[in-house]
């Protein structure tokens, strides 16, 4: 089997808030599954990712804490970092695009194109917010998209259709500073000729698409920008937060976000091998013609890594001996939602990786993720789903397979693997399959099919569980103990295979199962033959996996009813300890009269039963005085004592406002007694 040298990026998150289930789902999950799988066929794989840690993202949650950039970037990335390790991502490196290695490289790219004299500088109108005397770049302005129509456009890219454009061409532009409508100031910013590139893109996105099999979904987003025409890209910003430009005249002027984001995974790749010691290193992966580039991303980023990125780097290749490789494949995903809706951290909606991770393992996760990625369309996180996927398959029929075999080999079989002895037709099967299942595998795999590979390891698993079934060691080991021991030895070589091709997708537990196994993890493609010798020494099970409980799911979904509750009647809800702080008490009005200079309100004397309260009320325009008298009401009691309009008011009295604003005190049935506490 040929060796290959891979290179394997996953897009770079900006650190301004914590990654959900969407993020893996879409661009880091399939690559970690990727990049696992290709390690264990012997490949050489370097996988890269890290932090995005410039832009208006994090300035503008910068802004909204009141904390500065570097705080936020410091604190979101060893977030997401911890996240990411947690969950299992076999990054080799997690970089981040703040430190100087990354800024030096972004600034070589800029130089290097200015030097060939590709960039334009141009006087643009940009949005302007005269208060806050600044420019308003990118997601400082919202508006509606001038492709789709989709009213929460950013100002340089829609989020819902994927168009990008540039600021004047956003429809009814608002400030996110203000809210009002931004001002278009003249200022100059440099330009890089997309357009130029146009012809080689086109041909180049044929020629690898075909080779290497590109998805729909990326290859139909292309060719409709191609079809649109690709325009000059400003590729400077008026911010002080990101790389600076490396020109002497160009104050307060930084790199576009996008620019040099996408040179993250070069100055990440850098810094890997500096930390090894080999700093020339990186090169074999990026500019050896024997290496390949995949790009694990979602569909949101398409533009950027099929169109732009690959244009800067023939630039760059135009200019330069050393020469990079373009991306081989850009596998995206489409979208994760949540429960049917899109992820949203203001609205709630959704669970970040961390607070996941401290309910249920990774594992568990990554397999619910896997079996249901977003591969060719949007998809859904459901928690019902999550404990089906979890009792079900990997407990049902994962854990329930190995730990039947187990049990076996330690009570029959001293726990040793016994030999085989003749084999019947189940037994060649079992075996066949064992053989056939990593090569079944890896073509998917190869393929970016990571969905279906899920789908046929645990197919596998069944048949696993099946042949168990079907074997009935618990007959043979009382009539023909051979033959069980033959059962069992099958068996135990499924579970080393399965272990195997299910390490991508469930890395932890598939470690267990190697240490239940006392064997080391094999190369991929030997893990379809028999690799326990008769009488190896097992050691003792584990508990694979432990069921979810129903009120563990029910309690998630609550949750969820609650945030639709509060978006349906527009409150915030409470509990119902919060609701008996307030002493709700039944009284009568005794008296009522009019409080000089005001037109609005009226001073009551109450009857509490056990004491008297004077109380002010908004009511003197719906109420004559002399009507009151005599009403049974309800007063909140223990409201904080406050004057008003000088006069003292111990409690308030619940009344109703109609649509007209007409004001009605809530009266009860006279023979209400008063003092009662109401609940
Ligand atoms: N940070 C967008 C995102 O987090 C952006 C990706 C950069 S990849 C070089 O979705
Ligand atoms: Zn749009």
């Amino acid at each position: 089997m040929n060796k290959e040298k891979v290179l394997v990026t996953s897009a770079l998150p900006y650190a301004n808030g914590q990654i959900h289930l969407g993020h893996l789902s879409g661009a880091y999950l399939p690559a970690d599954i990727y990049v696992r799988y290709k390690r264990l066929k012997g490949d050489d794989v370097v996988y890269i990712c890290g932090s995005d840690e410039h832009g208006v993202p994090i300035t503008i949650t910068a802004d909204k804490e009141g904390v500065s950039p570097q705080a936020i970037i410091d604190r979101y990335h060893n977030q997401n970092k911890a996240a990411f390790e947690k969950f299992g991502m076999s990054f080799d490196i997690y970089s981040r695009t703040s430190i100087p290695e990354h800024h030096k490289t972004a600034q070589e790219f800029f130089l290097s194109f200015y030097n060939q004299g590709l960039l334009k500088e141009k006087k643009t109108m940009q949005f302007f917010d005269p208060e806050a005397n600044k420019f308003l770049p990118d997601r400082y302005v919202e508006g509606t998209c001038p492709s789709c129509g989709y009213e929460e456009a950013r100002s340089d890219e829609c989020e819902k259709c994927g168009a990008i454009y540039e600021p004047t061409e956003l429809v009814n532009p608002k400030s996110k500073i203000s809210g009002g409508t931004p001002e278009l100031r003249e200022t100059s910013h440099w330009f890089f000729p997309l357009g130029h590139f146009q012809e080689r893109l086109e041909n180049y996105i044929n020629e690898y698409s075909k080779k290497y099999g590109w998805k729909d979904n990326v290859l139909n987003y292309c060719r409709g920008w191609f079809k649109e025409g690709l325009n000059d890209r400003a590729v400077t910003r008026d911010l002080d937060w990101g790389v600076k430009v490396p020109l002497d005249d160009s104050d307060g002027k930084v790199l576009y976000v996008w620019f040099e984001a996408v040179l993250g995974y070069i100055s990440a790749t850098k810094k890997l091998f500096e930390e090894k010691g080999e700093p020339e290193k990186w090169r074999e992966y990026w500019q050896s013609d024997d290496a390949k580039y995949i790009a694990f991303i979602g569909k949101d980023n398409i533009v950027f890594h099929t169109i732009i990125f690959p244009a800067m780097l023939m630039a760059w290749n135009d200019g330069n001996d050393d020469k990079y490789l373009l991306p081989q494949n850009v596998p995206a995903n489409e979208f994760l939602n949540f429960e049917g809706k899109k992820f949203s951290k203001s609205r709630g909606w959704g669970i970040n990786v961390n607070e996941f991770l401290r309910l249920y393992p990774a594992d568990l996760l990554r397999y619910t993720l896997a079996a249901n990625l977003p591969e060719n369309k949007d998809t859904d996180f459901y928690w019902k789903e999550f404990q089906m996927r979890t009792n079900g398959d990997l407990a049902g029929v994962v854990g329930n397979f190995v730990n039947r075999t187990f049990t076996f080999a330690h009570k029959h079989f001293e726990g040793k693997v016994p030999p085989l002895a003749d084999l019947g037709e189940i037994d060649k099967q079992m075996l066949a399959a064992i053989e056939q299942t990593p090569e079944k595998i890896a073509k998917l795999i190869e393929t970016y099919k990571i969905k279906d590979a899920v789908f046929e390891i645990m197919t596998f698993a069944r048949s696993c569980n099946k042949y168990f079934n079907d074997s009935e060691p618990w007959k043979s080991v009382k009539t023909d103990k051979e033959k069980c021991g033959t059962t069992i030895n099958v068996a135990l070589q499924a579970i080393y295979t399965l272990a195997e091709v299910f390490s991508p997708v469930i890395p932890f537990t598939s470690e267990k199962i190697f240490k239940m196994l006392n064997a080391e993890i094999t190369d991929w493609f030997e893990s379809g033959k028999p690799q326990l010798p008769e009488n190896h020494q097992l050691n003792k099970a584990e508990i694979l996996f432990a069921k979810i409980e129903d009120s563990e799911i029910e309690a998630q979904i609550n949750k969820l009813s609650a945030v639709e509750t509060e978006e349906k009647y527009d409150v915030p809800l409470i509990t119902f300890e919060e609701f008996m702080k307030t002493d709700l008490r039944t009284a009568e009005i005794v008296s009522a009269e009019k409080i000089k200079k005001s037109k609005k309100l009226l001073k009551l004397q109450v009857d509490l039963g056990f004491e008297k309260r004077q109380v002010v009320a908004g009511i003197a325009e719906h109420y004559q005085p002399e009507e009151l008298p005599g009403k049974k009401i309800i007063l909140v009691a223990n409201l904080k004592p406050a004057k008003l309009m000088g006069v003292e008011s111990q409690g308030m009295i619940l009344a109703v406002e109609d649509k007209e604003g007409k004001l009605s005190v809530v009266e009860m049935d006279k023979s209400i007694s008063t003092g009662l506490k109401v609940r």
